[in-house]
């Protein structure tokens, strides 16, 4: 009897939908020559039914190198030996051989010869739109403040929990896509949440009526998605294929793929990631292998502009220097690629970093230049900033990737005011207007276990917190007033964990599996200082 490599398909909404268009690719993974260990016969036999039979998924998860990096070979080995659980991912031990299953192994994270490609076609029919979505209550079906919800991603299991933000109780509890990635991003209202996933899939889920409203994937390898603030627009930054893509909010269909490319036209790029600029009306796009980055409006009056003929220096043309219009790209020139940003509460500059950091480059947007540079040793992890004010004077704290360290910059003449040190690299950093504290995770190293506690007036560390040793413990959000902070225990048999945030005291604990990221609804519509969005 022939059984399929079956996928993890419990984090499906309902049923399997569509096959997606994926499978007419003519392989190239599959019929690599590089393959001489006979592991593309069996992944043919074994995986494709589930997977696709050009590895970019399907009923389960692509399995490519971009989408699998974080897993690792020998986590691979095992879960394909051994299946994973609460999954339909069934374990192969008892017919594979050990070198077999490393074949596997090996083949999943071989890169496919070229870049494959996903065009509205694709899109559109991978998409899922339930009709009747439309006519469901503008009521919520449960009596919990809709602007107090949290939206906990539990990565352990592919699942995401709405837990009532004043009583601490989950409301519901389903199966998302796999590995969502980034932050979920909400309607002007607080209805509706939108999700990424690493495999390219957008999910527009309705909160009041707790049920999943369409469906599209976007790609096949996806960075994270952006929400146009008027609600119209849905952006998804791609690293496989290297496009930006415009569906629309309500239905989810695909309106524009935009190829990222060069101004040359000559080289194509990953995209590091996409935001909405409220107060612009448009998208910023961090482009990761070239060195510019992109604003492309959405706004309705954004009219093709030529302003005169100018000389293109990486085309050796003369050429017209455009407004680019709705969805068109306009293009920053920078001096090396920056994929890590950070706003200014007006939009009008943006903090970014690239892959050697050791600074941070100041763009002026309006400008459309950089205008300063910061020096911030190791990697500073600029997505993960807030903002307060300190001495009257606007700043901005960001963690570090590398070092153990908080930054504390001044947004007016950007210099550094401070660098805290900390027990470890940090990721993720959290405050809220009605508290005087901020929250900074350490998440690599040894202290990977604690979470510090920052007085915003005196730039000191005046708790740590280790709840439990050896166990990760990251990722702080507030509730909508501020009076509670809850926090991931990151481990598979994890917990959020619900803090006093005047007393530092546990208050709750709520067992999850593996709960990453949390976000509360009204912090987030709001555009808290103390959160991203
Ligand atoms: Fe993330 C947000 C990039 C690895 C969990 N991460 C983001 C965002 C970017 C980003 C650009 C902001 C998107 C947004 O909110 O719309 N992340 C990257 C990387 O480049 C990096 C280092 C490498 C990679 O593999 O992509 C990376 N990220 C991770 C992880 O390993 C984490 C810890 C676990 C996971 O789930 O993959 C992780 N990233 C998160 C989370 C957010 C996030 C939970 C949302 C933070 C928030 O509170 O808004």
């Amino acid at each position: 009897r022939r059984i399929s490599l079956c996928a993890i398909a419990a984090f499906l909404i309902g049923t399997s939908g569509p096959l997606l268009a994926a499978e007419q690719i003519p392989d190239p993974a599959v019929q690599d020559k590089r393959s001489s260990n006979g592991a593309a016969a069996l992944y043919l036999e074994h995986c494709s039914s589930c997977h696709g039979v050009a590895r970019l998924g399907g009923q389960g998860p692509a399995l490519l190198p971009e989408s699998l990096g974080r897993l690792g070979k020998k986590v691979a080995e095992e879960v394909i030996a051994h299946g994973r659980a609460a999954t339909q991912m069934p374990g192969f031990a008892d017919r594979l051989s050990t070198e077999q299953i490393t074949a596997l192994a090996e083949l999943v994270y071989t890169p496919l010869p070229s870049t494959p490609n996903w065009t509205m076609a694709d899109i559109e029919a991978s998409r899922i739109f339930n009709e009747g979505g439309a006519a469901l209550p503008h009521k919520p079906v449960f009596s919990a403040d809709p602007l107090n919800l949290f939206v906990v991603v539990e990565s352990g299991d592919h699942h995401v929990t709405i837990l009532d933000g004043d009583r601490f109780e989950p409301i519901h509890r389903f199966p998302s896509r796999y590995a969502l990635h980034g932050g979920p991003k909400f309607s002007g209202d607080g209805r509706y949440v939108f999700f990424g996933s690493r495999d390219g899939w957008i999910t527009k889920y309705d909160l009041y009526n707790l049920t999943t409203v369409a469906e599209a994937r976007a790609g096949i390898n996806l960075r994270n998605i952006a929400l146009s603030s008027d609600g119209r627009y849905v952006a998804a930054a791609n690293y496989l294929p290297h496009s930006l893509v415009i569906l629309d909010a309500a239905d989810l269909k695909p309106l524009k793929v935009i190829p990222t490319t060069d101004r040359a036209g000559k080289k194509s790029s990953r995209v590091s990631a996409v935001y909405d600029a409220r107060p612009r009306g448009s998208f910023i796009v961090a482009l990761k292998d070239i060195p510019e980055l992109w604003e492309v409006s959405y706004r309705d009056d954004a009219k093709p502009i030529y302003r005169g003929l100018v000389h293109s220096y990486e085309t050796g043309m003369i050429e017209g220097v455009a407004e680019p219009g709705k969805f068109g790209a306009r293009r920053i020139a920078l001096d090396q690629p920056l994929d890590d940003f950070f706003f200014d509460p007006d939009y009008r500059h943006l903090l970014g970093s690239g892959r050697d950091a050791g600074k941070a480059v100041v763009v002026h947007l309006d400008v459309g230049r950089p205008i300063a540079t910061i020096d911030i040793p190791g990697l500073p992890h600029l997505g993960s900033g807030i903002t307060w004010t300190w001495q009257g004077r606007p700043v901005m704290a960001t963690p570090n990737l590398k070092e153990g360290s908080l930054s504390i910059i001044d947004m007016q003449d950007w210099s550094v005011i401070k660098r805290i040190e900390t027990a470890g690299p940090g990721f993720f950093l959290r405050s809220h207007e009605n508290t005087p504290y901020a929250w900074a995770d350490v998440f690599f190293g040894p202290n990977k276990d604690v979470m510090h506690v920052i007085d915003k007036n005196t730039l000191e560390i005046v708790a740590t917190l280790r709840p439990e040793p050896g166990k990760t413990f990251a990722h702080a959000e507030f509730t909508r007033d501020g009076r509670f902070v809850l926090v991931s225990l990151w481990e598979q048999d994890g917990a959020v964990i619900v803090y006093d945030a005047a007393t530092f005291k546990e208050v709750k604990r709520l067992p999850m599996v593996k709960p990453s990221g949390k976000y509360n609804v009204f912090n987030k519509i709001n555009l808290s200082d103390g959160t991203s969005h």
